[in-house]
Protein backbone atom coordinates (compact mmCIF):
# COMPACT_ATOMS: atom_id res chain seq x y z
CA UNK A 1 0.00 0.00 0.00
CA UNK A 2 1.28 3.37 -0.82
CA UNK A 3 0.86 4.99 2.64
CA UNK A 4 2.59 7.77 4.50
CA UNK A 5 0.32 7.60 7.19
CA UNK A 6 2.71 5.84 10.56
CA UNK A 7 1.51 2.29 10.68
CA UNK A 8 0.23 1.53 14.56
CA UNK A 9 0.58 -2.25 15.64
CA UNK A 10 -2.54 -3.84 17.69
CA UNK A 11 -2.23 -6.62 19.95
CA UNK A 12 -5.51 -8.37 20.96
CA UNK A 13 -6.02 -10.04 23.94
CA UNK A 14 -9.12 -12.57 24.09
CA UNK A 15 -10.86 -13.64 20.88
CA UNK A 16 -14.69 -14.45 22.04
CA UNK A 17 -17.55 -12.39 21.17
CA UNK A 18 -16.08 -9.21 22.35
CA UNK A 19 -12.19 -10.07 20.45
CA UNK A 20 -14.55 -11.14 17.54
CA UNK A 21 -16.56 -7.86 17.07
CA UNK A 22 -13.40 -6.01 17.29
CA UNK A 23 -11.37 -7.84 15.26
CA UNK A 24 -13.69 -6.94 12.80
CA UNK A 25 -13.66 -3.74 13.61
CA UNK A 26 -10.11 -3.22 13.30
CA UNK A 27 -10.50 -4.89 9.65
CA UNK A 28 -12.64 -2.56 8.49
CA UNK A 29 -12.04 0.87 9.84
CA UNK A 30 -9.45 1.78 7.42
CA UNK A 31 -10.97 1.00 3.97
CA UNK A 32 -14.37 3.40 5.97
CA UNK A 33 -12.58 6.27 7.42
CA UNK A 34 -9.92 8.39 6.57
CA UNK A 35 -7.96 8.06 9.22
CA UNK A 36 -4.51 9.96 10.18
CA UNK A 37 -2.63 6.59 11.41
CA UNK A 38 -2.96 2.67 9.99
CA UNK A 39 -3.59 -0.02 12.18
CA UNK A 40 -1.96 -3.52 11.64
CA UNK A 41 -3.19 -6.45 12.87
CA UNK A 42 0.04 -7.85 14.29
CA UNK A 43 -0.99 -10.09 17.53
CA UNK A 44 -3.85 -11.81 18.95
CA UNK A 45 -3.04 -13.74 22.57
CA UNK A 46 -5.07 -16.00 24.28
CA UNK A 47 -4.20 -19.04 26.27
CA UNK A 48 -4.71 -22.25 24.54
CA UNK A 49 -2.11 -22.13 21.15
CA UNK A 50 -4.17 -23.90 19.13
CA UNK A 51 -7.46 -21.87 19.44
CA UNK A 52 -5.93 -19.25 19.66
CA UNK A 53 -3.92 -19.56 16.18
CA UNK A 54 -7.46 -21.32 14.63
CA UNK A 55 -9.05 -17.71 15.98
CA UNK A 56 -6.16 -15.31 14.53
CA UNK A 57 -6.52 -17.04 10.89
CA UNK A 58 -10.29 -16.49 11.10
CA UNK A 59 -10.03 -13.00 12.50
CA UNK A 60 -6.87 -11.81 10.48
CA UNK A 61 -4.51 -11.64 12.92
CA UNK A 62 -1.03 -11.59 11.66
CA UNK A 63 0.94 -13.88 14.70
CA UNK A 64 0.11 -15.15 18.27
CA UNK A 65 1.36 -15.73 21.46
CA UNK A 66 0.15 -17.35 24.58
CA UNK A 67 0.56 -15.25 27.55
CA UNK A 68 -0.56 -11.26 26.94
CA UNK A 69 2.86 -10.10 29.08
CA UNK A 70 4.59 -11.34 26.16
CA UNK A 71 2.25 -9.66 23.83
CA UNK A 72 2.69 -6.03 25.27
CA UNK A 73 6.69 -6.70 25.14
CA UNK A 74 6.50 -6.88 21.37
CA UNK A 75 8.36 -3.85 19.46
CA UNK A 76 5.26 -4.70 17.04
CA UNK A 77 2.61 -3.57 19.10
CA UNK A 78 1.97 0.11 19.89
CA UNK A 79 -1.91 -0.60 21.15
CA UNK A 80 -3.22 -3.00 23.58
CA UNK A 81 -6.63 -4.11 22.93
CA UNK A 82 -8.19 -5.59 25.76
CA UNK A 83 -11.35 -8.09 25.64
CA UNK A 84 -11.02 -10.38 28.35
CA UNK A 85 -13.15 -10.80 31.71
CA UNK A 86 -13.19 -8.28 33.70
CA UNK A 87 -10.98 -10.03 36.29
CA UNK A 88 -7.65 -9.13 34.00
CA UNK A 89 -8.51 -5.87 32.82
CA UNK A 90 -6.73 -3.63 35.98
CA UNK A 91 -3.19 -5.92 35.39
CA UNK A 92 -3.13 -6.07 31.90
CA UNK A 93 -4.17 -2.15 31.47
CA UNK A 94 -1.74 -1.12 33.83
CA UNK A 95 1.52 -3.22 32.59
CA UNK A 96 0.60 -2.00 29.14
CA UNK A 97 0.23 1.69 29.88
CA UNK A 98 3.30 1.49 32.16
CA UNK A 99 5.10 -0.03 29.05
CA UNK A 100 4.11 2.91 26.35
CA UNK A 101 1.38 1.25 25.00
CA UNK A 102 -2.18 2.68 23.69
CA UNK A 103 -4.73 1.12 25.61
CA UNK A 104 -8.56 0.35 24.52
CA UNK A 105 -10.29 -1.41 27.42
CA UNK A 106 -13.74 -3.29 27.00
CA UNK A 107 -16.36 -2.38 29.54
CA UNK A 108 -16.93 -2.15 32.33
CA UNK A 109 -13.61 -0.85 33.11
CA UNK A 110 -12.74 -3.61 35.64
CA UNK A 111 -14.54 -5.56 38.64
CA UNK A 112 -13.79 -2.94 41.38
CA UNK A 113 -13.72 1.07 42.11
CA UNK A 114 -10.44 0.02 43.75
CA UNK A 115 -9.05 -1.52 40.35
CA UNK A 116 -10.22 0.87 38.39
CA UNK A 117 -9.09 4.01 40.43
CA UNK A 118 -5.54 2.05 39.73
CA UNK A 119 -6.21 1.80 36.02
CA UNK A 120 -6.87 5.55 36.06
CA UNK A 121 -3.93 6.38 37.97
CA UNK A 122 -1.87 4.37 35.01
CA UNK A 123 -3.68 6.24 32.49
CA UNK A 124 -2.45 9.59 33.76
CA UNK A 125 0.93 8.46 34.25
CA UNK A 126 0.50 7.41 30.42
CA UNK A 127 -0.72 10.08 29.29
CA UNK A 128 1.76 12.46 30.96
CA UNK A 129 4.00 10.25 28.00
CA UNK A 130 1.47 11.11 25.12
CA UNK A 131 0.32 7.33 25.64
CA UNK A 132 -3.95 7.10 25.25
CA UNK A 133 -6.32 5.37 26.80
CA UNK A 134 -10.04 4.41 26.29
CA UNK A 135 -12.65 2.51 28.10
CA UNK A 136 -15.25 0.29 25.13
CA UNK A 137 -18.47 2.04 25.92
CA UNK A 138 -19.72 1.43 22.60
CA UNK A 139 -23.40 2.28 22.37
CA UNK A 140 -21.79 5.94 22.67
CA UNK A 141 -20.70 5.46 18.85
CA UNK A 142 -24.64 4.23 17.77
CA UNK A 143 -25.32 7.19 15.25
CA UNK A 144 -28.31 7.84 16.99
CA UNK A 145 -27.12 7.91 20.52
CA UNK A 146 -24.66 10.48 19.24
CA UNK A 147 -27.16 12.31 17.71
CA UNK A 148 -29.31 12.26 20.87
CA UNK A 149 -26.71 13.44 22.66
CA UNK A 150 -26.17 16.43 19.93
CA UNK A 151 -29.80 17.31 20.11
CA UNK A 152 -29.85 17.33 23.95
CA UNK A 153 -26.43 19.77 23.96
CA UNK A 154 -28.28 21.86 21.17
CA UNK A 155 -31.19 22.60 23.62
CA UNK A 156 -33.58 20.80 21.46
CA UNK A 157 -35.30 19.06 24.73
CA UNK A 158 -35.04 22.07 26.90
CA UNK A 159 -34.37 21.43 30.31
CA UNK A 160 -34.27 17.76 31.40
CA UNK A 161 -36.81 16.22 33.96
CA UNK A 162 -36.70 12.20 33.19
CA UNK A 163 -34.06 9.65 31.69
CA UNK A 164 -36.02 6.32 31.89
CA UNK A 165 -32.96 3.81 30.60
CA UNK A 166 -33.59 0.04 30.12
CA UNK A 167 -31.20 -2.49 29.08
CA UNK A 168 -33.25 -6.22 28.44
CA UNK A 169 -31.89 -9.40 27.53
CA UNK A 170 -33.43 -12.78 28.09
CA UNK A 171 -30.15 -15.36 27.25
CA UNK A 172 -30.06 -16.94 30.91
CA UNK A 173 -33.74 -16.99 31.36
CA UNK A 174 -33.73 -20.88 30.71
CA UNK A 175 -32.64 -22.00 33.89
CA UNK A 176 -30.15 -24.78 31.89
CA UNK A 177 -28.11 -22.33 30.47
CA UNK A 178 -24.93 -23.38 31.81
CA UNK A 179 -23.05 -21.06 34.62
CA UNK A 180 -20.37 -19.48 32.26
CA UNK A 181 -17.90 -16.69 33.32
CA UNK A 182 -20.52 -13.92 33.24
CA UNK A 183 -22.02 -15.44 36.09
CA UNK A 184 -19.34 -15.61 38.02
CA UNK A 185 -18.12 -12.82 40.37
CA UNK A 186 -14.97 -13.76 40.81
CA UNK A 187 -14.40 -13.23 37.06
CA UNK A 188 -17.36 -10.88 36.12
CA UNK A 189 -17.34 -8.26 39.01
CA UNK A 190 -21.14 -8.40 38.76
CA UNK A 191 -24.32 -9.30 36.77
CA UNK A 192 -26.46 -7.67 34.77
CA UNK A 193 -25.68 -4.50 37.17
CA UNK A 194 -21.86 -4.29 35.43
CA UNK A 195 -22.77 -6.62 32.16
CA UNK A 196 -25.18 -4.12 31.08
CA UNK A 197 -25.90 -1.79 33.49
CA UNK A 198 -22.72 -0.50 32.84
CA UNK A 199 -23.82 0.70 29.59
CA UNK A 200 -27.18 2.20 30.40
CA UNK A 201 -25.06 4.28 33.06
CA UNK A 202 -22.66 5.75 30.78
CA UNK A 203 -25.11 6.05 27.75
CA UNK A 204 -27.17 8.36 30.14
CA UNK A 205 -24.06 10.44 31.44
CA UNK A 206 -23.32 10.90 27.59
CA UNK A 207 -26.30 11.64 26.38
CA UNK A 208 -27.50 14.21 28.78
CA UNK A 209 -23.98 15.62 29.54
CA UNK A 210 -24.68 15.29 33.40
CA UNK A 211 -23.54 12.58 36.20
CA UNK A 212 -25.30 10.27 38.50
CA UNK A 213 -25.03 11.83 41.86
CA UNK A 214 -26.41 9.20 44.24
CA UNK A 215 -28.47 5.97 43.69
CA UNK A 216 -31.11 3.53 45.65
CA UNK A 217 -31.68 0.11 44.02
CA UNK A 218 -32.20 -3.51 44.23
CA UNK A 219 -30.16 -6.53 42.69
CA UNK A 220 -32.11 -10.24 42.43
CA UNK A 221 -30.77 -13.63 41.64
CA UNK A 222 -33.40 -15.96 40.44
CA UNK A 223 -31.43 -18.88 39.58
CA UNK A 224 -29.32 -19.65 42.01
CA UNK A 225 -27.45 -22.99 40.75
CA UNK A 226 -26.87 -23.57 37.18
CA UNK A 227 -25.39 -26.83 35.35
CA UNK A 228 -21.29 -25.89 34.81
CA UNK A 229 -19.88 -24.66 31.27
CA UNK A 230 -16.95 -25.63 29.00
CA UNK A 231 -14.65 -23.41 29.15
CA UNK A 232 -15.52 -21.60 25.82
CA UNK A 233 -18.90 -21.09 26.74
CA UNK A 234 -20.37 -17.83 25.78
CA UNK A 235 -23.84 -16.23 25.36
CA UNK A 236 -24.75 -18.44 22.70
CA UNK A 237 -23.88 -21.72 24.54
CA UNK A 238 -27.26 -24.19 24.73
CA UNK A 239 -29.14 -25.75 27.37
CA UNK A 240 -25.87 -28.32 29.61
CA UNK A 241 -27.31 -31.57 30.53
CA UNK A 242 -27.84 -32.84 33.55
CA UNK A 243 -24.87 -32.90 35.61
CA UNK A 244 -22.51 -31.02 38.48
CA UNK A 245 -23.87 -27.60 38.93
CA UNK A 246 -22.29 -24.46 40.43
CA UNK A 247 -23.70 -21.28 42.18
CA UNK A 248 -24.27 -18.04 40.43
CA UNK A 249 -22.43 -15.48 42.18
CA UNK A 250 -24.07 -12.42 40.71
CA UNK A 251 -27.37 -10.43 40.27
CA UNK A 252 -29.68 -11.91 37.45
CA UNK A 253 -31.19 -8.22 37.46
CA UNK A 254 -30.68 -4.79 38.69
CA UNK A 255 -33.18 -1.61 39.07
CA UNK A 256 -32.10 1.39 40.40
CA UNK A 257 -33.22 5.53 40.31
CA UNK A 258 -30.77 7.91 40.76
CA UNK A 259 -30.27 12.24 40.65
CA UNK A 260 -28.29 13.69 37.84
CA UNK A 261 -25.91 16.57 38.22
CA UNK A 262 -28.41 18.67 36.14
CA UNK A 263 -31.62 18.48 38.23
CA UNK A 264 -33.08 15.52 36.01
CA UNK A 265 -34.20 12.27 37.86
CA UNK A 266 -33.76 8.73 36.47
CA UNK A 267 -34.61 5.03 36.26
CA UNK A 268 -32.76 2.21 35.51
CA UNK A 269 -33.67 -1.47 35.05
CA UNK A 270 -31.02 -4.20 33.62
CA UNK A 271 -31.92 -8.08 33.46
CA UNK A 272 -31.05 -10.89 31.28
CA UNK A 273 -34.42 -12.37 31.99
CA UNK A 274 -36.62 -10.13 30.05
CA UNK A 275 -38.16 -13.06 27.62
CA UNK A 276 -38.58 -12.25 24.07
CA UNK A 277 -35.84 -9.15 24.43
CA UNK A 278 -32.39 -9.80 22.97
CA UNK A 279 -30.69 -6.40 23.17
CA UNK A 280 -32.90 -3.65 23.92
CA UNK A 281 -30.92 -1.12 24.94
CA UNK A 282 -33.52 1.57 25.39
CA UNK A 283 -33.43 4.82 26.63
CA UNK A 284 -36.41 7.87 26.85
CA UNK A 285 -35.31 11.57 27.66
CA UNK A 286 -38.09 13.88 28.71
CA UNK A 287 -36.97 17.83 29.03
CA UNK A 288 -39.36 21.18 29.16
CA UNK A 289 -39.46 21.88 25.48
CA UNK A 290 -39.25 18.02 23.93
CA UNK A 291 -38.44 14.28 24.26
CA UNK A 292 -35.93 11.56 22.79
CA UNK A 293 -36.75 7.92 22.68
CA UNK A 294 -34.45 5.26 21.48
CA UNK A 295 -34.26 1.49 21.16
CA UNK A 296 -30.89 -0.61 20.39
CA UNK A 297 -33.19 -3.32 18.57
CA UNK A 298 -34.40 -0.59 15.85
CA UNK A 299 -30.89 1.22 16.27
CA UNK A 300 -30.90 2.93 13.20
CA UNK A 301 -34.22 5.19 14.34
CA UNK A 302 -34.27 7.92 16.71
CA UNK A 303 -37.93 9.62 18.00
CA UNK A 304 -38.20 12.92 18.99
CA UNK A 305 -41.37 14.28 20.39
CA UNK A 306 -40.86 18.36 20.09
CA UNK A 307 -42.91 19.73 22.24
CA UNK A 308 -42.89 23.59 21.57
CA UNK A 309 -44.99 22.68 18.58
CA UNK A 310 -48.64 23.48 18.57
CA UNK A 311 -50.20 19.66 20.48
CA UNK A 312 -52.77 19.66 17.21
CA UNK A 313 -49.21 19.19 15.80
CA UNK A 314 -46.77 17.73 17.75
CA UNK A 315 -46.23 13.96 18.73
CA UNK A 316 -43.20 11.44 18.59
CA UNK A 317 -41.68 11.15 14.86
CA UNK A 318 -39.51 8.95 13.58
CA UNK A 319 -35.88 10.58 12.71
CA UNK A 320 -34.23 7.42 10.11
CA UNK A 321 -30.10 8.30 11.24
CA UNK A 322 -28.58 7.21 7.96
CA UNK A 323 -28.39 10.71 6.49
CA UNK A 324 -24.95 11.56 5.69
CA UNK A 325 -25.36 14.71 7.63
CA UNK A 326 -25.88 12.15 11.11
CA UNK A 327 -22.81 11.46 13.55
CA UNK A 328 -20.46 8.22 11.52
CA UNK A 329 -23.69 7.27 9.23
CA UNK A 330 -21.90 9.00 5.77
CA UNK A 331 -19.10 6.64 6.04
CA UNK A 332 -20.86 3.65 5.01
CA UNK A 333 -24.00 3.09 2.77
CA UNK A 334 -26.79 6.11 1.08
CA UNK A 335 -28.99 6.94 3.15
CA UNK A 336 -32.11 4.31 4.12
CA UNK A 337 -29.28 1.44 4.20
CA UNK A 338 -28.78 1.29 8.00
CA UNK A 339 -25.78 0.08 10.34
CA UNK A 340 -25.43 -2.72 12.75
CA UNK A 341 -24.04 -4.15 16.49
CA UNK A 342 -20.61 -4.06 14.44
CA UNK A 343 -20.15 -0.49 13.45
CA UNK A 344 -20.63 1.02 16.72
CA UNK A 345 -17.29 -1.01 17.35
CA UNK A 346 -15.35 0.07 13.91
CA UNK A 347 -16.31 3.88 15.26
CA UNK A 348 -14.90 3.21 18.64
CA UNK A 349 -11.62 2.06 16.92
CA UNK A 350 -12.19 5.21 14.63
CA UNK A 351 -12.37 7.32 17.61
CA UNK A 352 -9.79 6.34 19.41
CA UNK A 353 -7.25 5.53 16.48
CA UNK A 354 -8.07 9.58 15.67
CA UNK A 355 -7.35 10.60 19.20
CA UNK A 356 -3.97 9.12 18.70
CA UNK A 357 -2.82 10.11 15.89
CA UNK A 358 -3.94 13.78 16.39
CA UNK A 359 -2.73 13.51 20.24
CA UNK A 360 -5.70 14.22 21.85
CA UNK A 361 -7.60 12.28 24.47
CA UNK A 362 -9.88 9.92 23.44
CA UNK A 363 -13.50 9.28 25.39
CA UNK A 364 -14.79 7.88 27.14
CA UNK A 365 -11.78 7.84 29.38
CA UNK A 366 -10.47 5.47 32.30
CA UNK A 367 -11.95 8.39 34.51
CA UNK A 368 -15.16 7.86 32.53
CA UNK A 369 -15.63 4.10 33.31
CA UNK A 370 -14.31 4.90 37.07
CA UNK A 371 -17.33 6.79 37.31
CA UNK A 372 -19.37 4.27 36.10
CA UNK A 373 -17.81 1.69 38.16
CA UNK A 374 -18.60 4.21 40.95
CA UNK A 375 -22.79 3.67 40.03
CA UNK A 376 -22.42 0.26 40.08
CA UNK A 377 -20.18 -0.03 43.60
CA UNK A 378 -23.32 2.63 44.86
CA UNK A 379 -26.24 0.33 43.77
CA UNK A 380 -24.92 -2.97 45.02
CA UNK A 381 -24.47 -0.77 48.29
CA UNK A 382 -27.38 0.01 48.54
CA UNK A 383 -29.43 -3.35 47.64
CA UNK A 384 -27.26 -4.80 50.23
CA UNK A 385 -29.02 -1.67 52.81
CA UNK A 386 -32.30 -2.29 51.92
CA UNK A 387 -32.03 0.53 49.27
CA UNK A 388 -30.70 3.13 51.01
CA UNK A 389 -29.90 5.99 49.22
CA UNK A 390 -26.17 6.17 48.57
CA UNK A 391 -24.20 9.06 47.03
CA UNK A 392 -21.75 8.51 44.52
CA UNK A 393 -18.78 10.23 45.34
CA UNK A 394 -17.29 12.55 42.86
C1 LIG B 1 -23.74 -9.68 27.03
O1 LIG B 1 -24.74 -9.28 27.88
C2 LIG B 1 -23.30 -8.58 26.06
O2 LIG B 1 -22.48 -9.16 25.10
C3 LIG B 1 -22.52 -7.47 26.76
O3 LIG B 1 -21.36 -7.97 27.39
C4 LIG B 1 -22.17 -6.43 25.75
O4 LIG B 1 -21.48 -5.38 26.35
C5 LIG B 1 -23.47 -5.93 25.09
O5 LIG B 1 -23.15 -5.04 24.08
C6 LIG B 1 -24.24 -7.06 24.48
O6 LIG B 1 -24.45 -8.05 25.43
Amino acid sequence: MSDNRPALGVGMVGYAFMGRVHSQAWRSVGAFFDLPVAPVMAVLSGRSKDRTSAAAADLGWAAVETDWKDLIKRDDVDIVDICTPGDSHAEIAIAALDAGKHVLCEKPLANTVAEAEAMVAAAERAAARGVRSMVAFNYRRVPAIALARQMVAEGRLGELRHVRAQYLQDWIADPDFPLVWRLQKDKAGSGALGDIGSHIVDTTQFVTGQTLTGVSGITETFIGDRPLAEESAGLAAGAAGAGSTGTVTVDDAALFVGRLSGGAVASFEATRFATGRKNAMRIEINGSRGSLAFDFESMNELWFHDHTLAAEEAGFRRILVTEAGHPYAGAWWPPGHGLGYEHTFSHEVKDFLEAIGTGSDPSPSFADGLRVQRVLAAVEESAANESRWTPIPR
